[in-house]
């Protein structure tokens, strides 16, 4: 029997979200202990498991493995536990494409996202060029993704991969992180509209996105 992975999290970021799509999506047991930014995430027992300071970690007890970075734990959930390749592909070269498309995710959406965020809602001063380039690049990894799934369904192949999952959760904060910005994801990104949906509309993406609604309100 599998015993219940810790997942360490934070109520509101995106990150460690990510991860709690892969582990319902694989049906794994999992727990989630809640950081408190100010006081917890920087601080010992916490950076004894992750020295960076920063969330999602894991705890994987049928293994022993503490293990952070987001893209890290998804490859890892994937090769240990989804023995069917529900949301991978053993064969090539699909199998790097979703390789491809993770990293894609963590070096070119998730910190572009993330400063785009902290320059519209959190920086001291209104710097607009910041807010301009972070937005536009917003706009610019969106671009990418419209143009590949312009005739497709799913980034790789013809079903849903870890790779498609992990782009959900920075875009739900959207139109918080694009502050002044509204941009009109529907008319002017449509393919891309079509596909968050189609991703959104599965049941262990919607679970965890209510759970974190939940959690960001409670
Ligand atoms: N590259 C890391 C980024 C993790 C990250 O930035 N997490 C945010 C929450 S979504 C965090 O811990 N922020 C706290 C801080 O920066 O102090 C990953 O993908 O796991």
């Amino acid at each position: 029997m599998t015993q219940t992975i810790t997942l360490w999290s934070h109520k509101g970021g995106p990150n460690p979200w990510k991860v709690a799509i892969l582990l319902e999506e694989l049906g794994l047991p999992y727990e989630t202990k809640f950081l408190d930014m100010q006081t917890e995430v920087k601080a010992q027992p916490y950076t004894d498991k992750n020295p960076n300071g920063r969330v999602p970690t894991i705890d994987d007890p049928n293994t022993g493995i503490t293990l952070w970075e987001s893209g890290a734990i998804i490859e890892y959930l994937i090769d240990h536990y989804d023995k069917s390749n529900s949301l991978t592909y053993p064969s090539f070269p699909e199998k790097y494409y979703c390789k491809q498309y993770l990293h894609f995710q963590t070096s070119g959406q998730g910190p572009y996202f993330g400063q785009a965020a902290w320059f519209n809602n959190f920086h001291p001063e209104k710097v607009q060029s910041a807010k301009d380039r972070y937005v536009n690049e917003i706009k610019r990894v969106t671009t990418v993704l419209d143009t590949i799934l312009k005739d497709k369904d799913y980034l790789v192949g013809d079903k849903c991969t870890y790779a498609d999952l992990s782009f959900v959760t920075w875009y739900q904060l959207a139109p918080y992180i694009t502050g002044d910005t509204k941009i009109d994801f529907k008319g002017d990104y449509p393919h891309y509209y079509d596909w968050m949906e189609r991703l959104t509309a599965r049941p262990a993406v919607k679970k965890v996105l209510e759970d974190k609604q939940k959690a960001s309100s409670g």
